[in-house]
């Protein structure tokens, strides 16, 4: 038996989860929960990073009370990052990604062909052109990266996440000298691979996972077969197919179609859609619960609009911005219902995007994450999709980061498809038919 650490660090709260693995079960054990977002201070929106590793050290601390544990990993959302003075200090709390510091940015052109991304303005080589601290930074570290430094006192930049930052290139798979020509020199760590022990923490082994946790997500998808699509459904909806190479056509850039590295070499071919940000929002503006008005959503008649919309990016009153965008006003159900309807619907272009400029054939979705226990939104993708719909598991982040340290300990053996049979045979999933 192994037993594994996995800190999972979202947009809107984060975890840390006892991960015990044996050869034919997993069973996980949230051991603290915390609640995170964004903090205004001044006239940017920063996260508390420093708050979060307390967090992160607390539970640790719950992990290994009862019994001790064998390895402890690291994931969280992408692209954003702390800065480091040659002392190893931080030089200011992250940047959010939802900050206008990045408002109006126009990508190079070409930058496609090299590093294969979806534009978007948050990307880290983005909010890096809009960095005032660049001048003092000798280390940047991606925030896994950070708290996994904190940890131990090792550097490394992880590579799923690091593939976030736009600075890779797509073919190498390694930092690409053009795009970081302007960077002060040796402020980028050297890369290390999901699997790459990453330090001790204690005497404790800190392994690297798919450090983005999408990367770690996509891990614990429990597909039977090649023909899957996935939704990576929670603060975003992540939208796409798992390739083993890049799709760089004008095609493919024109429709924001995302080569982000996955655990073994995968790619993951996907598209941001907006997701429950939308929700989350509302929710906070209104100071309600989530269940009772998806209950009324259910019955209710929603209006479709484009999540995806750059309006809908930062914080602020969500209804109010969803209402003018539809041209009309409406009840808090029939918001809720409209944001459920145009997620669906953006999941579906979403999968037939990513098949058409694929040559993937898809022949079920897999929602993981949050989202996965939105037995109507889970519903009306499947509707939407006219396919059938496999939800869960809802902790697939976690459980990704788990397995990929389960495998670096040898607790487990195999491929990704055989690390997903075991998600398959040891967590429940529900299914949904198109209706
Ligand atoms: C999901 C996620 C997405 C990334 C966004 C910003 O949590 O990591 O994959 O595009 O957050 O970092």
């Amino acid at each position: 038996m192994t037993v594994v650490a996995a800190v999972d660090l979202g947009a809107s709260s984060g975890r840390v989860v006892r991960g015990i693995v044996t050869a034919d079960e997993v069973r996980m054990e949230e051991v603290h929960r915390f609640p995170n977002g964004p903090v205004r201070r001044g006239d940017a929106l920063h996260w508390d990073v420093s708050g979060l590793y307390r967090e992160v050290l607390t539970g640790l601390r719950l992990a290994s009370r009862s019994h001790g544990i064998d390895s402890i990993g690291i994931d969280s959302w992408a692209v954003d990052y702390g800065l480091l003075d040659a002392r190893g200090e931080l030089l200011g709390e992250p940047v959010h990604y939802r900050d206008s510091r990045t408002d109006g940015i126009v990508p190079p052109e070409g930058l496609y062909e090299i590093n294969g991304l979806q534009f978007q303005p948050f990307n880290t080589m983005f909010q890096l052109m809009a960095e005032p601290l660049l001048p003092q930074a000798a280390h940047l570290l991606l925030i896994p990266d950070l708290i996994s430094y904190w940890l131990t006192g090792e550097r490394g930049a992880e590579y799923t996440n690091a593939t976030t930052t736009g600075l890779i290139d797509v073919r190498s798979g390694r930092w690409s000298d053009g795009l970081t020509r302007h960077l002060p020199p040796g402020l980028l760590p050297a890369l290390r691979h999901p699997g790459d022990p990453a330090g001790t923490h204690r005497g404790i082994p800190v392994t690297a996972v798919g450090s983005h946790d999408t990367a770690s997500a996509v891990v614990a998808v429990p597909a039977e077969t090649e023909r899957f699509a996935y939704i990576s459904c929670g603060t975003w909806s992540l939208v796409g197919v798992e390739l083993t190479g890049p799709v760089l056509t004008p095609e493919s850039k024109a429709a924001n179609f995302t080569n982000e590295g996955g655990v073994d070499g995968t790619v993951r071919y996907l598209r941001n859609v907006m997701g429950l940000w939308l929700l989350q929002e509302c929710l906070r503006v209104w100071g309600a619960e989530l269940e009772p008005l998806l209950r009324e959503a259910a019955t209710a008649t929603g209006a479709v609009f484009d999540p995806n919309d750059p309006v809908f990016l930062p914080p602020g009153d969500m209804p109010s911005r969803i209402e003018r965008w539809c041209g009309k006003s409406m009840t808090r159900a029939e918001v809720v219902r409209s944001v459920l309807d145009s997620l669906a619907l953006a999941h579906r272009d979403a999968i037939a995007d990513a098949q058409r400029l694929s040559g993937k054939e898809v022949e079920v979705v897999h929602i993981v994450g949050g989202g996965s226990r939105n037995e109507l939104l889970c519903q009306l993708t499947a509707d939407a999709c006219g396919l059938p719909v496999v939800a869960g598991p809802a902790e697939a982040t976690a459980l990704g980061n788990v397995l990929v340290q389960a495998r670096a300990a040898g607790a487990v053996r195999g491929t990704l498809a055989d690390l997903r049979k075991l998600v398959g045979r040891t967590q429940p999933l529900r299914r949904y038919q198109p209706r």
